[in-house]
């Protein structure tokens, strides 16, 4: 029907045409062919001139209007350290094209004015002109040099790959059907080798456990970078071509199935300071959905840049530049995914080694770090609270008391060696359950593990004197029981100091 009117209006519109044309043909022969014909060209003519006006007003106004979309200027700054020569590059360009494209417009439309038909006008007969040539040659060539050597120099310095003498943190990216898997290289700051037979729910960036550089790489939900340092992103796609595309710093890498590629930039401006760079601008005081100013919910965000399927629009990840202060404390928070899921699994390749010593040295280096970074806190606290310190590294079956792992040995002779290191420290040795059976069952059952502990310790050579055995049973649980995860963090032994000799400093307090 729709394309039946359409048809029907076409036919309409090309008869009234040619009855125009009828009309003024009529009309023509009834004024005389050539006066027509005069008044006809001034009239296209001056039309010309007047469209001409009309566009470049239109075309200043827009560009006015859209003055904060334009690279490098207003509220849309790069937030990395190469995005602003990237933006120079823009604006130069846009520079030379506007002076040209305003020229054009002016010269085409005015020549058809100066030179329409008239009577007696001949046409000049210009067969060659050197100087003529030459200028539009000469010019162009001169500014395309210039663009283009400009644009090599940005690329190269754009698509640099780091130095390996240089300071750098490299994270990766793995772009999937829909969303993007970030790791982080954790303590030793290098990524662990992955071997794309290795992929499974368990195991989603194929990471292969036999690397021990793998062991720290951790999964975290957010990208945060610190301030001022190079990052290098490792670009990977699983399944189709993805695109990983960080707009506000000028970051755009196609991610292909098995050719890895990379990105390297500098973040220049924390979250923060973007924020409060966008405050300015009236555009951003207007209200989001949830009734908060626009610039204060702004966030820099990775998004997919390649139309990848069904999902594509779900691969959005929030970024977040922090001070390397804030950066630190966040990297404290993340626990290694081999940790969370793979440790004592059928997947981990160290879950049934035959003695401490093979424990791989970088990951004995991690539990030794863990565990000290842990107890000094404990040691340096005043707060009651804070003088705790869960022996993360030994893990309990429900109903168990017994632990046989190498790590969780491996862990305690730290325990040991940090109580001989303090001999003045005394420490309550604590032990819990879940909620799993009866109260009294688990009250037996937590001054068992408690007591385990403290034969283990004993074995290490420190002096029972040192130690106060108890069970707390199942009345002190530090996660939420409805959940495996909780239950099995609430199957622990713990220690608290419960005293030290040396005079307890308090930094706060010495600050005038
Ligand atoms: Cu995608």
């Amino acid at each position: 029907m729709t394309a039946l009117i359409i048809i029907l209006c076409l036919i309409l519109l090309s008869i009234i045409a040619v009855q125009y044309g009828r009309f003024r043909e009529l009309s023509a022969k009834i004024r005389g062919e050539e006066a027509a014909m005069k008044e006809s060209n001034n009239r296209n003519a001056a039309f010309g001139v007047v469209f001409v006006i009309g566009f470049l007003i239109f075309c200043v106004v827009s560009a006015l209007y859209y003055r904060n979309w334009m690279l490098g200027y207003g509220p849309h700054e790069s937030a990395s350290e190469h995005g602003i020569e990237l933006d120079a590059l823009f604006d130069i360009t846009l520079f030379f094209t506007g002076i040209v494209f305003v020229l054009t417009q002016i010269f085409l439309f005015w020549f058809a004015y100066k030179y329409r038909e008239e009577k007696g006008r001949k046409a000049l007969f210009m067969p060659h002109d050197n100087t003529l040539e030459l200028v539009w040659t000469v010019i162009p060539a001169v500014v395309m040099c210039f663009l283009v050597v400009r644009g090599l120099y940005a690329w190269n310095e754009v698509m640099a790959d780091v130095d390996p003498d240089e300071e750098y943190m490299e994270i990766e990216a793995l772009g999937q059907q829909w969303n993007w898997l970030i790791r982080y290289p954790g303590a030793d700051n290098l990524l662990g080798e992955t071997n794309y037979r290795l992929f499974s729910s368990t195991n989603p960036l194929a990471q292969d456990w036999n690397d021990t550089k793998n062991l720290d790489d951790f999964h975290p939900n957010e990208i945060v970078l610190p301030k001022g340092k190079k990052v290098r992103v490792r670009i990977r796609a699983k399944d189709v071509l993805h695109n990983f595309d960080l707009p506000h710093f000028r970051v755009k890498m196609d991610a292909i199935p098995g050719l890895p590629t990379y990105f390297v930039f500098t973040p220049r401006l924390t979250t923060e300071e973007y924020r409060e760079n966008l405050k300015q601008y009236p555009e951003y005081q207007a209200l989001n959905e949830d009734g908060v100013p626009l610039w204060e919910s702004f966030n820099y965000e990775l998004a997919c840049a390649e139309l990848c399927g069904r999902g594509h629009f779900s691969m959005k990840r929030i970024v977040r530049i922090v001070e390397q202060e804030e950066y630190d404390r966040w990297l404290a928070t993340q626990t290694s995914w081999y940790e969370q899921s793979v440790m004592g699994t059928a997947d981990d390749p160290f879950g049934d080694l035959a003695n401490l010593s093979e424990i791989p040295a970088y990951r004995a280096a991690m539990i030794a770090n863990e565990f000290n970074t842990d107890a000094d806190r404990a040691l340096a606290a005043t707060d009651e609270a804070d003088k705790t310190v869960i022996l993360k590294h030994v893990y309990y079956a429900t109903g168990k008391y017994d632990f046989s792992g190498i790590t969780e040995k491996y862990y305690l002779t730290h325990v040991a060696s940090f109580l001989k290191k303090n001999p003045d420290v005394v420490i309550e040795l604590s032990g819990h359950t879940d909620n799993v059976g009866s109260a009294e069952g688990n009250q037996v059952l937590s001054e068992n593990r408690a007591n385990k502990i403290a034969d283990y310790l004993r074995g290490q050579g420190i002096g029972n004197e040192r130690m106060v055995v108890v069970g707390y049973g199942q009345d002190r649980p530090i996660a939420d029981n409805a959940s495996p995860e909780g239950r099995a963090q609430n199957r622990r032994t713990e220690f608290k100091i419960i005293s030290q000799s040396a005079p307890i400093t308090n930094t706060e307090t010495t600050v005038q």
